[in-house]
Order: structure tokens, then C-alpha cells, then sequence
């Protein structure tokens, strides 16, 4: 295991304290890697800064030294965005969790970098007020690295991306300098806005320690109802159509194969009778007394249609969460099979087209493994997982997989796609960033880097290589 320079390793001790600078093998080890499992961490030091200018003299000392740093939040991600597998110094914000303040009046709440989702969601729930972006990692995720990547999650059709709720960032670049960008504003058109570089960057420019997020209120009562369903085509028609008559949260879909899965490993109870070769899961707002009436019109439709064969709806809050487990515990249950992650993302419109051939891609490609789909179907992101069978070693898995990538990136770049909509491109994507940007958007992004970041200390390697 590479090791810090013994100046450096003083310098950060000193200034830390023990619980600001663990030196344990299992400290090393968990601070060094995230939610993937195709590299093995080896960082040479881990820093726990309690303040920003704790956050700043880190960076100063990784110049003055010329160690790369691995900025870390929850390590919730799945492209190896916060792998430190090189012998660098992983900085993770998770002593700076502190909410600062949430202001009813402006709708936002404040806090560092550090703090978890689920309880920046917890203190805009004490106000009656909603932050929206959520997905299954909330309890460990950190909004720095929700910022970092952009994070989407399951009520993007109706809230969008983290993008939409970042009112005001801090940051330090990687000439350790502090940014103070948008500051809370609503309004506020004077230039570039840099706020919207530094979201979805990776940990490439700047280390977030401070936001401000907008708030909002929570909707009535939210139900959901899961749908077995015949075909992929169906849900894009049943998608279209509960889009034009119910207010909905959330648009989701499963294949059967991700549903024995999950209540496999959770002893959990069919939701419907019988099984169907998916199954759309749709959230939405009850918005009036008439949306039971509505509800049952529209079903009926669909079941005429031939698009529904069954649907099971909530009827209080502990139905509502267990038919969302069906749909958020998939990715957690199939991680034992060290899956290779695809999450690809088209117009809506484009969905019927993307599905039609990456199913026959699977079909020629994957006959012979596990392939499980699922997602965010209703905002054209799919995630379709490759299980890794037992007597394949990982890279010769991993090889195999990616081979077929570039047919399926290419499938993509024709269809005007994304080869990741929402988990970022760390180190996974890396190779096939060209399919979904530009020689010259790659080439800006390399000179926007220089001017952030002129060492090349912060998460080098991710995204792009240098040059
Ligand atoms: C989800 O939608 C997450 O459950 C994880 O984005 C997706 O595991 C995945 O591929
Ligand atoms: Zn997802």
C-alpha cells in the first residue's frame, strides 16, 4: 500500500486529530471505495475535515505535495466516481454533517456537505416541507455527492434531478479557494453560472462543503399502484396515459426476474396473483376525491387495451411502502451477484425504439445469463443489470460485458442517448464517454478542469483521463 509523504501525514494529524485522520487497514479500505466492486481501494490516507478551512489546508497540503485527492461522501455511487485505488488521500466530508438552517420563508434549508439525505429530508419534514429527490440509498448518501453526480432517484418525472433543487453551492477548487455560488437566489442572471459546472462534476473541480436547497411542499397523498403487464410496449402506453389523466410522482418498471429476486430475499408476499413478464409501478398525488373514480376508469381502459392483466393499489402508508420495496430493494439484492451495471437513458419518446433493441441486443448476447431490468422507465432511463454467474472470474465477466457495451453505446449514440443518466461516469464509463459527447464537449470539459483544478489533484483518472 502506497503511504503519504511523512510531512504531509504530520501536517494532517496535527491539524485533525486522531478522529480526523484514521490510519487503520479497515478505515483505508472502507473509505476507499464505493458501492462497485470492480477495483480494489487502496488510498494511501484518509482526512476528515470538521471545517472548510480544515477542507482548504487538506487541499493546500495535496498540492504542495503532489497527492491526488478522492473526494467521498456516502460511497452510495455505482461508477467508482469515489474509488481511491492509486495511493490517494480520500477526503470525505462526513464529519461536516450538520443541517445549519431551514427557512420557511424562502422555502430552503442550508447545511454541510456531509449531511445524509434522508436527514436533510427528516428536518424539511419537521417545517411541513419536502426536499424531493429521493432514491434507495437515502439513508447513507450524502448531498455533496448527490451533488457531485447530479443524483436523480425515483420521482424525477415529477421533481427532476438534484440540479433543479441546488440554490446555493460552496465550494473549494483545486487551488483551494472558496466559492460562494448563487447564494440562496431564485433569480440571479449575471454570467455563467458556475453553480451548474460544479453539480454533476464528479469531484473533478471543486469540493462541495456547503448548499443551499430548495424546498417544497409535500403532495397530498401519494399512492401507488403496481401494474402486470404483458410486454414492455404496454408500459409505455399505460406510461401515456396516466400521464394524461392522474398526477403522477413517480414511473417505474420492473421485469419478473427482478421481482423473484427481490421477495426471494425477502420472504416478501406476491403482490399480485399471478406473475406477468413486468410490472409498472406508478405513484401519484390524490389530488381530489374523484381520482379513485378516474383510477378504476383508466384501468379499465388499459385492461380492454390488453396493456393491464392485474394491479394491486395502496390503501395507507404502510401498503404504499411495501409495494415500493418491490421496486427499491432490487438493487441492493442483486449486488451479491456483482452485477455489470448499464444505466442508459433516451427521449421518452425513443423509449418504445431504445427497448425493442436492446432487447434483441440481449437476446443474441445474453442468452445464456441472468439479465434483470428495471427503472425510471417514465423519465427513458433504464437499468439493465448482467448477473454474474458463479464460474465466471470477474474480469473475464466484466470483459465479456463491456464488449457488448460499445454495440450498445453504439445503439445509443443513434438514438441520441445517454450511456448514464444518472450514476455518473467515474471510472465504469470513462472508456465510452465519446458515445454520448463530443470531441470538442470532451475537450472543453478538459480545459474547464486546467482552470479549477491547474495540479490535476482532484479525482484525477475519473471522468477523463487528463489528456
Ligand atoms: C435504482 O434506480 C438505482 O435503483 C440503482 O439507481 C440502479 O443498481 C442499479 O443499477
Ligand atoms: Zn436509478
Amino acid at each position: 500500500m502506497a503511504t503519504l509523504p511523512t510531512a504531509m501525514a504530520d501536517a494532517l494529524l496535527h491539524r485533525l486529530g486522531p478522529a480526523g485522520f484514521p490510519t487503520e487497514p479497515d478505515a483505508l479500505e472502507n473509505f476507499g471505495r464505493d458501492w462497485t466492486r470492480f477495483t480494489a481501494p487502496a488510498p494511501a490516507g484518509v482526512a476528515l475535515p470538521a471545517s472548510v478551512e480544515d477542507v482548504k489546508a487538506i487541499i493546500q497540503l495535496a498540492r504542495d505535495h503532489g497527492i491526488a485527492i478522492v473526494p467521498s461522501g456516502g460511497r452510495t455511487g455505482l461508477s467508482g466516481g469515489a474509488m481511491a485505488a492509486d495511493g490517494e488521500l480520500v477526503l470525505s466530508l462526513a464529519r461536516m454533517n450538520k443541517i445549519l438552517h431551514v427557512d420557511p420563508v424562502n422555502r430552503s434549508l442550508t447545511c454541510e456537505a456531509g449531511a445524509v439525505t434522508a436527514a436533510i429530508q427528516a428536518a424539511a419534514s419537521e417545517q411541513g416541507l419536502m426536499y424531493p429527490v429521493d432514491f434507495a440509498s437515502s439513508g447513507s448518501s450524502q448531498i455533496g455527492g448527490n451533488i457531485a453526480t447530479n443524483a436523480g432517484g425515483i420521482q424525477v418525472i415529477r421533481y427532476g434531478m438534484t440540479r433543479n433543487w441546488v440554490t446555493g453551492l460552496k465550494v473549494v477548487t483545486g487551488t483551494s479557494e472558496l466559492l460562494d455560488l448563487n447564494r440562496g437566489l431564485v433569480k440571479n442572471n449575471t454570467g455563467l453560472d458556475l453553480r451548474h459546472l460544479m453539480i454533476g462534476s464528479e469531484g473533478i473541480l471543486g469540493i462541495v462543503v456547503e448548499a443551499t436547497l430548495a424546498l417544497t411542499k409535500p403532495p397530498a397523498n401519494p399512492r401507488v399502484m403496481v401494474i402486470g403487464v404483458p410486454s414492455m410496449s404496454a408500459i409505455m402506453a399505460i406510461l401515456e396515459h396516466c400521464q394524461a389523466e392522474l398526477p403522477v410522482l413517480a414511473f417505474e418498471f420492473f421485469s419478473d426476474l427482478a421481482l423473484d429476486k427481490v421477495i426471494a430475499q425477502h420472504g416478501l408476499p406476491q403482490p399480485l396473483q399471478d406473475r406477468y413478464p413486468f410490472y409498472a409501478l406508478v405513484e401519484f398525488e390524490e389530488a381530489s376525491a374523484d381520482t379513485d373514480i378516474q383510477l378504476a376508469q383508466l384501468i379499465e381502459r388499459c385492461m380492454a387495451a390488453g396493456w393491464v392483466e392485474d394491479a394491486v393499489l395502496s390503501h395507507n402508508e404502510s401498503q404504499r411502502r411495501a409495494l415500493w420495496r418491490l421496486r427499491e430493494d432490487i438493487s441492493e439484492t442483486i449486488a451479491r451477484w456483482t452485477p455489470y451495471k448499464n444505466d442508459i437513458s433516451t427521449t421518452v419518446s425513443n423509449v418504445p425504439l431504445l427497448l425493442e433493441r436492446v432487447e434483441s441486443l440481449v437476446a443474441t448476447h445474453y442468452a445464456d445469463l441472468e439479465v434483470v431490468w428495471y427503472g425510471h422507465i417514465g423519465d427513458g432511463n433504464l437499468h439493465l443489470n448482467i448477473l454474474k454467474p458463479e464460474d465466471i472470474s470477474v474480469s473475464a465477466f466484466q470483459d465479456r460485458c463491456k464488449s457488448v457495451s460499445e454495440q450498445l453505446f453504439t445503439l445509443l449514440e443513434d438514438l441520441g442517448g445517454s450511456i448514464s443518466a444518472e450514476h455518473g461516469v467515474g471510472l465504469l464509463k470513462k472508456d465510452f464517454l465519446r458515445f454520448s459527447r463530443s470531441e470538442q464537449e470532451i475537450a472543453l470539459m478538459r480545459g474547464i478542469k486546467r482552470q479549477f483544478d491547474p495540479d490535476g489533484i482532484l479525482n484525477p483518472g475519473k471522468v477523463f483521463d487528463p489528456m
